[in-house]
């Protein structure tokens, strides 16, 4: 782990909860000076036993009660950040809240910055920095599955596989270098055809895998867009309202009832998603509809998935004007003759069709089935770190057959290598450290 620029010597301290008025709120303080600091802010002038729930009170600078709640200390190393940890729970008042802060910023402790807790525990040691970007997404979970994907990688799931394919390469780079120490000696080419293939399969296929599953976990993490377009009439308003379980959108027999843009956050298998209602699309001369149908389409261009409906009863309307992930028939209850193939056979009224259309915006948002959940790749950073070091990867495969190449192999190897630990925050990282940490909110 990496110490450069360590100077975690101060001690910090923020509000955890967030703003506004709350049952609770609680204030954090870590560093070497938090249980002094403390014994001058508590009536009882002391710091209660360690990892005790202790009720306790908090003076201001006259000595005047400011409030009461529990205080909880955690000695370091056993601490989050690895320093001497306070936690005050108070009552959820900003005002108090803000009163004992500034207390203890008189007393000594300096503002904590953005994910300044959750980066001293990098910096002790306490978590690798794929697990420090975890606690971002545990805050940002937006459904339960992407809850559960963050705790994995919190407890370090994610990183587990990340070294061990860290260890993997240390071993086949040792492998050719030990080569290079004695090049007088015959190796056969037999030994780096099997070294090759050792490579590809303990590294280049289980990161190709873990790639693969790179779009489900962006998604469950930044969510997706699905944008319902086709003519009037045809059911988009009624399917938003049967997708998202709420009557959302007026639905009407009259052609141009939905002219503006709409939308409704739900979820499909667990990934986040923005439906979006647009006008139906056709010519006429309403001024407002015009603008309605500019931005159906301009939605239709920028969503991640468009979902394309038509009308069983009109074959008008089958016809797509514009790019289309998904191609509904809807209203089939009416009519189910002579249906193009490519399109999901479905009714709002009757709900036939439905799961279909389901797991098939499910499958299309890239929802896979994973053996090992925890080998998915949920953020950009460490995608674009799995890429380039596969081609790291690749090229020292492509310079093994050739022994006059073979110190190019360990140079690509090891850069590879390097690229690796950049995900769990090895080596020189503090920009790395100073981009992911700028995510982060005060007091985590
Ligand atoms: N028979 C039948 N009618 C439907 C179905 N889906 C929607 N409708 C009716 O079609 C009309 C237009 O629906 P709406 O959702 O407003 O269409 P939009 O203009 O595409 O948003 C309404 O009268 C709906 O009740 C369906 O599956 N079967
Ligand atoms: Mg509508």
């Amino acid at each position: 782990m990496s110490n450069k620029g360590f100077t975690s010597k101060s001690t910090i301290a923020a509000i955890a909860t967030p703003p506004g008025r709350g049952g609770v709120g609680i204030i954090r303080i870590s560093g070497p000076d938090a249980p002094s600091i403390l014994s001058r802010l508590s009536v009882h002038r002391s710091v209660p036993k360690s990892r005790q729930a202790t009720l306790d009170g908090w003076l201001d600078q006259s000595g005047e009660l400011l409030d009461q709640g529990l205080t909880l200390y955690f000695p370091g190393p056993a601490s989050y950040t690895g320093e001497d940890v306070i936690e005050l729970q108070g009552h959820g008042s900003p005002v108090i809240l803000q009163a004992l802060l500034s207390r203890l910023f008189e007393l000594g402790c300096q503002p904590a910055q953005a994910g300044e807790f959750t980066r001293r525990a990098v910096e002790h040691g306490k978590l690798d920095l794929s697990q420090a970007e975890a606690v971002v997404a545990c805050i940002d979970a937006a459904t339960v599955r992407a809850g559960k994907q963050a705790q994995k990688q919190l407890q370090g799931v994610f990183g587990k596989h990340i070294s061990t394919l860290m260890q993997r390469l240390t071993s086949l780079v040792a492998h050719v270098e030990a080569s290079l120490d004695f090049p007088e000696e015959e190796i056969p080419t037999l030994y780096f055809s099997d070294l090759g293939k050792k490579m590809r399969e303990e590294v280049v296929e289980p990161i190709r895998y873990m790639l693969a599953s790179a779009p489900l976990g962006e998604r469950l993490f930044e969510g997706a867009t699905v944008a319902i377009i086709g003519s009037p009439n045809v059911g988009k308003s009624s399917l938003l309202n049967t997708l998202c379980g709420r009557d959302r959108a007026i639905v009407s027999h009259i052609e141009g009832t939905t002219r503006d843009l709409l939308d409704v956050d739900f979820e499909i298998n667990g990934i986040p998603l923005r439906l979006i209602d647009t006008a139906g699309l056709r010519d006429t001369d309403d001024m407002i509809e015009i603008e309605g149908v500019r931005r159906a389409l301009q939605t239709a261009g920028s969503a991640d998935v468009t979902l394309f409906v038509a009308d069983a009863s009109r074959p008008e309307t089958w016809t797509p004007t514009v790019h289309a992930d998904l191609f509904l028939m809807n209203k089939v209850d009416l009519m189910r003759n002579s249906i193009p193939e490519k399109f999901i056979q479905m009714s709002v009224s009757t709900g036939a069709g439905m799961a279909v259309l389901r797991s098939s915006l499910a499958s299309s948002l890239g929802d896979v089935q994973m053996g090992d959940e925890g080998m998915m790749v949920t953020r950009e950073r460490h995608r674009l770190l799995l890429v380039e070091s596969l081609e790291y990867i690749e090229a020292g495969l492509g310079c093994l057959g050739n022994e006059e190449m073979l110190d190019l192999t360990a140079m690509h190897w090891r850069h590879a290598w390097g690229l690796l630990g950049g995900i769990l925050g090895i080596g020189d990282v503090e920009y790395i450290l100073d981009r992911v940490f700028s995510e982060f909110c005060i007091g985590k």
